[in-house]
């Protein structure tokens, strides 16, 4: 560790720092998403195998498995995680409130259900579900390239993977050094 001074005041820096910034391409991606809302879910869809492909993760390498709504979508996600038949899972989805308390209920048992998927598998589950006031807003997140939250869900996921295979290989190497 190095000390550096700052206004007065000492802080750490770390020796090592793990920032992934190249992908590679022999990962198994499932994407599990949600019917309801059919129209927005389609195009997260797009978004996300958009940016699986763009990172050479073909279709031989991903699996799509469609769940009635975002409720649901926790249950396949575990089963997905736990099969070992894919390095991360993207989970997609629509909640839109519409005036409706149903809305809490579904937006929150999902994103508790999927946080808790990967913490318990060890597995990255990135988090495509949008919880929007309105179907505009909703359109908004949905759309072609960046805007797409499908396609971020997708780059999460390539990411949270390379970075627990580089923390996983720092901390055996750091372990074998001892
Ligand atoms: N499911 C969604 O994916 N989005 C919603 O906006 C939604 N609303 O508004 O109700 C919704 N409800 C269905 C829910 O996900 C379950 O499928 C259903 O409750 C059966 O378990």
């Amino acid at each position: 560790m190095h000390l550096l001074q700052k206004s007065g005041q000492l802080f750490s820096k770390p020796d090592r720092e793990i920032c992934i910034q190249k992908y590679g391409s022999d990962l198994s991606i499932a994407i599990v998403a949600s019917r309801f809302n059919h129209f927005i879910v389609e195009q997260l869809v797009t978004g996300a195998t958009d940016a699986l492909g763009r990172h050479g993760i073909d279709g031989d390498r991903q699996i799509l498995v469609w769940v009635p709504g975002a409720f649901e979508l926790p249950l396949v996600a575990d089963q997905l995680a736990s099969s070992g038949c894919c390095d991360a899972v993207i989970a997609l989805g629509a909640v839109i409130r519409g005036g409706t308390p149903h809305f809490d209920f579904v937006a929150g048992e999902c994103a508790s259900g999927l946080a808790r998927v990967a913490l318990d598998r060890g597995v990255p589950v990135s988090f495509g579900v949008l919880t929007t006031d309105t179907v505009e807003q909703a359109l908004e997140r949905a759309g072609t390239g960046e805007g797409n939250k499908g396609f971020d869900a997708a780059m999460t996921a390539i990411e949270m993977v390379e970075t627990l295979r580089t923390v996983g290989n720092h901390l055996q190497s750091s372990h074998e050094h001892k």
